[in-house]
């Protein structure tokens, strides 16, 4: 039996196993029902013990105690229930980037709502070039490919969209202190805590394909920061004072995003630009914007459905569709 087979088994008898924990099962049935030989039963079960997963063992009866917090397809799709968003998930231990997973697979065809995670990247991705700092199993690294039949200068809104659903899953840890950064940062207590890098491969009036990249700081402590961003970074561990279960976040993410892209294929942002205002760190605050080349100043007092943030200065109002922004008055 060679490994791969020998995981699939794993991830049967642990689907069988686990939806009565603690209860015995009887390792000759489980073999009859999987229609494998006992040897094959133990080298899973190994397996099994290996991925992480507290099991009692003996010679002839295992139970299943609990699950170990791996972005794992096993773990990540149990009980996810979307119908789209997760419907195949690709789990690496160490990519360079799921971005760039992502778009590899999708390239080849991979269906829309395909999801690529890791538990480490070694050249996770920022916008504009930068970086993304992604030590291993203490945060999420999660790509997901879109295939929106909208046309392509509806795009730029999926950011603010994907914030919005990193910011609903982050409020249920840090309930008022989360907040969204427009258009692609998610604070809590003012440190950002996540971050989102979408990319589009469209023709022009046709989207071939949108890769979301979200990075979630989940569980490292301060001194896993390096200096360069020590006091601008934050996890949810840090500012829940608890230790975060990271399968049961991403679960959750993938059910806020399905909901939210659902909403979105429909009318752009229309029915989540309430919560949008009420997660929002700009609005009513003096900043200024860099758009490629230009740099505008003014109000920020709102953000339309297309996701553009909206400025009022001595000029009139602007609408700007991305850009950085620096906060100039609090
Ligand atoms: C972003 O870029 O915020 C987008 C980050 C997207 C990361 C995900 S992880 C999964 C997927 N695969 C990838 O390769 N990327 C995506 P930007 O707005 O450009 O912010 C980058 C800046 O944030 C850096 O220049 C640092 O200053 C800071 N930074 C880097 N790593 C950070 C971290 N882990 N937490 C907070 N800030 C960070």
């Amino acid at each position: 039996m060679n490994r791969s087979s020998q995981e699939q088994l794993a991830d049967r008898i642990i689907l069988l196993i686990r939806t009565k924990p603690n209860a015995k099962f009887k390792l000759e049935q489980l073999a009859k029902k999987l229609k494998v030989t006992p040897q094959q039963m133990n080298s899973a079960v190994k397996v099994i013990k290996e991925w992480g997963y507290k099991i009692n063992l003996n010679k002839l009866e295992v139970s299943f105690q609990s699950a170990p917090d791996i972005l794992s397809a096993t773990e990540i799709s149990y009980e996810l229930k979307n119908k789209l968003i997760g419907r195949q998930i690709h789990s690496f231990n160490s990519v360079k980037s799921t971005n760039i997973v992502a778009n590899q697979l999708a390239d080849k065809g991979a269906p829309e709502g395909t999801i690529v995670t890791a538990e480490k990247q070694t050249l996770g991705k920022g916008r504009l070039g930068r970086s993304w700092h992604s030590p291993e199993k203490v945060g999420i690294y999660l790509s997901i490919i879109l295939r929106p039949k909208f046309s392509p200068d509806k795009a730029p809104g999926l950011s603010v969209m994907s914030a919005l659903a990193v910011a609903e899953a982050l409020s249920r840890y840090c309930a008022d202190s989360v907040q969204i950064k427009w258009p692609n940062d998610v604070l809590i207590n003012g440190r950002k805590v996540a971050g989102v890098l979408t990319e589009l491969d469209a023709e022009k009036n046709k989207i071939n394909h949108v890769v979301v990249g979200i990075g979630i700081n989940v569980n490292q402590t301060k001194k896993d920061f390096p200096k360069t961003i020590g006091q601008t970074a934050t996890s949810v561990g840090i500012e829940s004072s608890e230790l975060i279960n990271r399968v049961d976040l991403l679960k959750s993410t993938l059910r806020v995003f399905e909901k939210e892209y659902r909403g979105y294929q429909k009318n752009q942002l229309s029915s989540s630009l309430k919560r949008i205002r009420k997660f929002s760190s700009l609005i009513n605050k003096d900043i200024s914007v860099k758009s490629g080349s230009e740099v505008i100043s003014g109000k920020a007092v709102d953000i339309d459905k297309s996701g553009s943030l909206i400025i009022l200065n001595d000029s009139g109002r602007k609408v700007i569709s991305s850009g950085e922004v620096t906060v100039l008055k609090e």
